[in-house]
């Protein structure tokens, strides 16, 4: 009997499941070489064993272990530029500045969780909340840092792109920061002022926050891995670099909308976090999209019980979102976001140059697209 297109349908998933892990696990080999790599310079300092234990205990806690979307993307970007199988030295190199960007979000996360007053982070306590780390985390996420510009030196110092890697980490560290800070000064820890909310101010926020960190950075090194042009040939005013950023970066933000629903709507179990947005006046997609369709009622609940570090409040808030079908909002978003971007994706040219140098491709940002669209963790 021929297996009914259901059953074919599961065989799919499920080796396209194993390919996924198969990939995981490789990758994952690449961050403990690179550890090695960072301890035995650490060593090498003559730095004593409590001290050399701390370090590694910090790596491993915080770098990998999360879903690796961003480090495996850079990965997969050079393949797809590179329009074949890597080589054994590609794929290292790929999936290192792939691990950089790993680290950096590692360092991102364990001071986001600090000022955020976060409890879990990947189905683990926050880094800061262990026992006896508390703020030594401070410099821990600043050592993170350092291990990019470590391993940047140790593998690409001879390369040509080099100083655009260097370059690139530093501008989008900078941009985050601002993110951040947007993000912080927007959401004070005492004031609650929802009319300083819109959804104007939250695309700036997560723009800057989120895009261009994970999205922008990992297909932007891999753009230079390949030898990518910054103008595709002298006369041509096209640049691939801001072509791809003209489509990433609502990417990004459309990533920072699914974060900012699933800390209402998903369950700790699915995101290996438990949701702070509420409790901590963040000005997420949610609460704005509620005070853009709340009644006066509805709008004095909100004021009354949004950013007051009270589980009964955060009900209340959270009853009012379900009044407003946030739920079925988020929905009508996501497909319109999913149509925007992939309109933009088919607007990219892909003309071939006269040197046969790589050019951009469409599948590299419908790839990412896949990747996200409809995601529940
Ligand atoms: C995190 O934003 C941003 C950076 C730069 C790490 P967030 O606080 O919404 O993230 P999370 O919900 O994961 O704490
Ligand atoms: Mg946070
Ligand atoms: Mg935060
Ligand atoms: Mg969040």
């Amino acid at each position: 009997m021929a297996p009914s297109p259901m059953i074919k349908t599961e065989v799919a998933a499920k080796a396209n499941g194993t390919s996924k892990q198969a990939a995981r696990k490789r990758f994952d080999g690449v961050f403990e070489t690179l550890r090695d790599e960072i301890m035995a310079d650490f060593t090498a300092k003559g730095m004593p064993p409590d001290a050399i234990s701390w370090y590694k205990r910090n790596l491993e806690y915080n770098t990998p272990g999360g879903k690796l979307n961003r480090g495996l993307s850079v990965v997969d970007t050079v393949a797809i530029l590179k329009g074949r199988e890597l080589t054994e030295d590609e794929y290292f190199k790929a999936a290192l500045l792939g691990w950089c960007v790993e680290l950096l979000q590692a360092f991102f996360l364990v001071s986001d969780d600090m000022m955020d007053q976060s409890v879990t982070r990947r189905g683990q306590p926050c880094w800061f909340r262990v026992e006896g780390v508390g703020l030594l985390a401070i410099n821990d996420s600043f050592m993170l840092e350092s291990a990019i510009y470590f391993l940047l030196k140790k593998h690409f110092r001879q390369e040509a792109y080099y100083v655009d890697l260097l370059d690139l980490f530093h501008d989008i560290t900078y941009l985050t920061e601002v993110g951040q800070l947007l993000d912080l000064i927007t959401a004070p820890e005492d004031h609650v002022d929802l009319s300083k909310f819109s959804l104007e101010r939250h695309r700036l926020i997560v723009v800057y926050k989120t895009a261009y960190y994970s999205f922008h950075l990992p297909v932007a090194l891999a753009m230079h891995m390949c030898g990518i042009p910054s103008s595709s040939s002298p006369s041509s005013s096209f640049d691939p670099y801001k072509a791809a950023q003209d489509i990433l970066i609502p990417l990004g933000e459309y990533f920072q909308v699914q974060d900012d629903f699933l800390d209402f709507a998903g369950t700790p179990e699915q995101i290996g976090k438990v949701g702070t947005d509420i409790l901590d006046n963040k000005c997420s997609w949610c609460v704005n999209t509620a005070l853009a369709l709340a009644s006066p009622e509805q709008r004095a609940v909100l004021d009354a019980n949004y950013g007051r570090k009270d589980a009964e409040k955060e009900r209340a808030v959270k009853a009012v979102y379900e009044e407003l079908q946030i739920r079925e909002r988020y929905a009508a978003y996501e497909e319109g976001a999913y149509k925007k971007i992939m309109g933009l994706i088919e607007q990219i040219p892909e003309t071939p140059t006269a040197d046969g140098s790589p050019v951009l491709k469409k599948e590299v940002f419908k790839v990412f697209l896949d990747k996200i669209y409809k995601r529940t963790k």
